[in-house]
């Protein structure tokens, strides 16, 4: 198949799972075709079915705002007829999925078909897509869609909570390779972060408020007192600055260390004992995957679709949102002691092995196929 797949470049979690996506169904034998403004993060290397679309934004002293959906959906309409483009996979629906609407309607008038597919991510549905400023626009073009996708049931409700929709959402899971993740610990950095073999707990996200980042500080914080212990962070964003200023001024500071935005996300969950993930909200939580994929338990909240990833009491365990003693009290639970430790990353391994790549990805051919 000829597959454009659209999505945001970034380090967020629904661009790394569009990325990997299209490099898998580029691994089957599919041509893939990238339609981004950047070159997606996780997209290195070469693959002779992969190719990448750039969206070339004009400026114009007229546009305050140049007008970015305009753009994409021209880029979706050249690359669809001089790629022979048979389907459009859009992740996240701001814009892409009205941006598409478009592009299907020029596509129609020259009487070509293209079916399009859109996959929820999470803020596109819970935080900005039901703004009244975005709204109208997103329920017409879900509702537009051939298809929509949602990464978990609970995402999958919550659209249906929040937006008139005439048509069904079919959930299918983010999706991990367990394999990758697979990774024996670099002893070197494992030496540099605990000297003293101390446990390392790892956060990593885009600092967003929604994730709550401060909490993972609170309850570092606790733990360190009870443990000798080290803090990763991993990623940036808007609330990077105030955390650091946090951090420098509290007692542990010389056991926290920022690593910013990094690609071998293997290597350091391979030297992390737990994960911690207190959001407010996540509708699946990827970075949770990831880790219980690398055998690293995950302490989180029971926030959005968390609980039908880290399962309470097996991968890891689940608090209510803002409550540091309990994040605390599950965490040491973990770490002061061996043999529990060993259940919890096994009870992690075995189920993040429930969403490996190879369950997940023929249920997107498969969709792909009803339209093909
Ligand atoms: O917060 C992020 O990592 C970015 C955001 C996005 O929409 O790009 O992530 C959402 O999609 C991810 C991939 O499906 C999910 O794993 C995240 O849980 C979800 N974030 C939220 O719901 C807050």
């Amino acid at each position: 198949m000829n597959i454009g797949i659209v999505c945001y470049p970034t380090f967020g979690g629904s661009g790394v799972l569009a990325t990997e996506l299209g490099k898998a169904l580029a691994d089957k034998g599919h041509n893939i075709h990238f339609i981004t403004y950047q070159q997606p993060v996780r997209l290195s290397g070469f693959n002779a079915n992969i190719f990448y679309h750039e969206v070339r934004v004009p400026t114009y002293p007229l546009f305050d705002y140049p007008p970015y959906e305009t753009a994409l959906a021209s880029t979706m309409v050249d690359v669809i007829l001089k790629n022979n483009v048979q389907l459009l996979h859009v992740h996240y629906a701001i814009p892409h999925a009205s941006a598409a609407f478009m592009a299907k309607q020029i596509l129609a008038k020259r009487g070509i078909k293209i079916p399009v597919v859109t996959t929820l991510h999470g803020t596109d549905i819970t935080l900005v897509g039901k703004d009244k400023t975005y709204s109208p626009v997103v329920t017409f073009s879900m509702n537009e869609s051939d298809a929509i996708t949602a990464v978990s049931k609970n995402l999958r409700d919550e659209t249906f909570r929040n937006f008139k929709m005439e048509k069904e959402i079919q959930v299918i899971y983010n999706f991990v390779d367990v394999k990758r993740f697979n990774r024996k610990p670099i002893d070197a950095f494992k030496k540099v972060i605990a000297p003293a073999n101390e446990k390392i707990l790892l956060h990593a996200s885009n600092f967003r408020k929604v994730k709550r980042v401060e909490d993972v500080v609170k309850v570092f914080v606790k733990v360190n007192a009870e443990i000798p212990s080290k803090l990763l962070f991993v990623g940036d964003g808007p609330e990077r600055p105030y955390i650091e200023t946090l951090c420098r001024e509290s007692e542990v500071c010389n056991d926290i260390r920022f690593l910013g935005k990094q690609e071998q996300m293997e290597d350091i969950l391979a030297i992390s004992d737990v994960f911690l993930l207190p959001s407010e909200y996540e509708s699946f939580g990827l970075a949770a995957l990831e880790a219980m994929a690398a055998a690293v338990p995950v302490i989180s909240t029971n926030a959005g679709g968390l609980p039908e990833i880290n399962v309470n009491g097996v991968s890891g365990f689940l608090s209510n949102v803002g409550d540091i003693d309990d994040m605390c009290k599950n965490a040491l639970h973990i770490l002061t002691d061996e043999k529990m430790l060993k259940k919890f990353k096994d009870g992690a391994l075995a189920h993040a092995n429930k969403f490996d790549i190879n369950n997940i990805v023929p249920e997107y051919e498969a969709l792909y196929n009803t339209f093909i």
